[in-house]
């Protein structure tokens, strides 16, 4: 009888070393998560910064482009386990970048992904171009409202306006006093140069007879808040440049 309850005994604490045993040598849980390639080795195998996941890519991992780039800035889909501290990739896919930007948690914007939207405005009539007052909105000039400039222009008429690579503009407006406000829709980050034309001197957005009315008013004189192309003296240049754009 003995004997039975020492060999029921060993089979228990059998079972019960086999199942611990099983347990540790379970397979780890797969995590999953769609994100953008921040950085990645020249080869594939090393370590790839995905989002804000550090992984370690290796000759096991199955690693497939079919449907997106896997250069850095590319969207991808990564399965990986963590053993110890290192994370394994089992798993890349390339994904369109529409998955990326889906707002996932896991999708982290690069915030060194910037792309710089530039162009160049001439004020009509001047050699100094500076001052005139960038929009930009990410709506279309349709529906598109503007409360504060992204920046402004430079003497030679420049401008540039950085922002994430995620912020794709539409619409563009330019606006400098004295002359008509411009709004455009625009479809790449390189805007094709805009001239501003002169003469509204009321601002209000026409120039007409109430405009040139007030120029002829100061004639010969200097005047610096009507005068078109800020040559110190309202002449006949200020007055044929608005005569110009007469609507
Ligand atoms: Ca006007
Ligand atoms: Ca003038």
């Amino acid at each position: 009888m003995k004997l039975y309850y020492i060999i029921l005994l060993q089979l228990l604490a059998l079972a019960l070393i086999t199942t611990s045993a099983t347990q540790a040598q379970s397979t780890p849980e797969t995590t999953s998560l769609q994100a953008t390639i921040i950085s990645r080795p020249t080869n594939n195998v090393g370590t790839w910064l995905i989002g804000a996941v550090n992984v370690e890519v290796t000759n096991e991992t199955q690693i497939f482009a079919s449907n997106g780039s896997l250069e850095v800035g590319g969207c991808v889909t990564l399965d990986y386990v963590v053993v110890g501290t290192t994370n394994i990739a089992l798993k890349i896919q390339g994904e369109a970048a529409t998955v990326c930007n889906s707002g996932e948690p896991t999708a982290t914007p690069n915030p060194s992904s910037e792309t710089t939207w530039q162009g160049k405005i001439e004020l009509q009539g001047r050699t100094d171009h500076s001052g005139a007052a960038i929009f930009l909105s990410e709506q279309p000039c349709s529906t598109a409202t503007f409360n504060q400039s992204q920046a402004v222009s430079a003497a030679d008429g420049t401008f540039q306006v950085s922002a994430p690579s995620s912020q794709i503009f539409q619409c563009l407006q330019v606006s400098n006093a004295l002359y008509l406000t411009l709004r455009q829709d625009i479809t790449s980050p390189m805007i094709a140069p805009i001239t501003l034309k002169a003469g509204d001197v009321n601002g209000d957005n026409i120039i007409n007879i109430l405009d040139i009315a007030t120029l002829a008013a100061h004639y010969d004189q200097n005047y610096p808040s009507v005068d078109l192309n800020a040559d110190g003296k309202i002449d006949i240049f200020d007055l044929v440049t608005a005569a110009s754009n007469f609507q």
